[in-house]
């Protein structure tokens, strides 16, 4: 089983859209094994997005990411970080297909509503920035012998 990292950016949490947008990959299959709500300092923001350090939209990302609070939940499941990739869309909105979330709600590159982890390595790491290990909880659902 695979783990992802997702947030909700302060856009999502503004709009009103946490719970579409958790629900969107829940109700896929996928199970919650952590989530908080917090606001981001500079240098959290910053080693999160680190591999886009020195590109012309990096201040402007860090100082978006910080503005206001967001939730971030480790999604869990077999091919996860694929699967929220595809739920989450491209990452501009204009360009992103209907049906996924930043194809149904965002207009603007600069305010994509959602993060999801890239690959596998990087969803690693994005979850222990994020997570101690204490709050990862391992736990069985019913319903994962009807999802699988
Ligand atoms: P992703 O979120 O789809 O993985 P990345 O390329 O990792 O996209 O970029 C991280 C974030 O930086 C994007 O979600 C978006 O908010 C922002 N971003 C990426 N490219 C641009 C751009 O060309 N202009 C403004 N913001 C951008
Ligand atoms: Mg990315």
């Amino acid at each position: 089983m695979e783990n992802s990292l997702v947030l909700v950016k302060p856009d999502g949490v503004q709009r009103g859209l946490t719970g579409e947008i958790i629900s969107r990959m829940e109700r896929k299959g996928l199970k919650i094994v952590g989530m908080k709500m917090l606001q981001m300092d500079e240098a959290l923001a910053r080693r999160h997005y680190a591999i886009h350090e020195g590109k012309a939209f990096f201040d402007d990302l860090v100082s978006f990411i910080i503005s206001g609070p967001i939730v971030a939940i480790v999604f869990q499941g077999k091919n996860a970080v694929e699967i929220v990739r595809q739920i989450v869309g491209a990452t501009d909105p204009a360009k992103a297909d209907a049906g996924t979330i930043r194809g149904d709600f965002g207009v603007d590159i600069g305010h994509n509503l959602v993060h999801g982890s890239d690959s596998l390595d990087n969803a690693s790491n994005e979850v222990d920035l994020f997570f101690s290990r204490e709050e990862i909880l391992a736990y069985k659902r019913d319903l994962d012998r009807w999802v699988y």
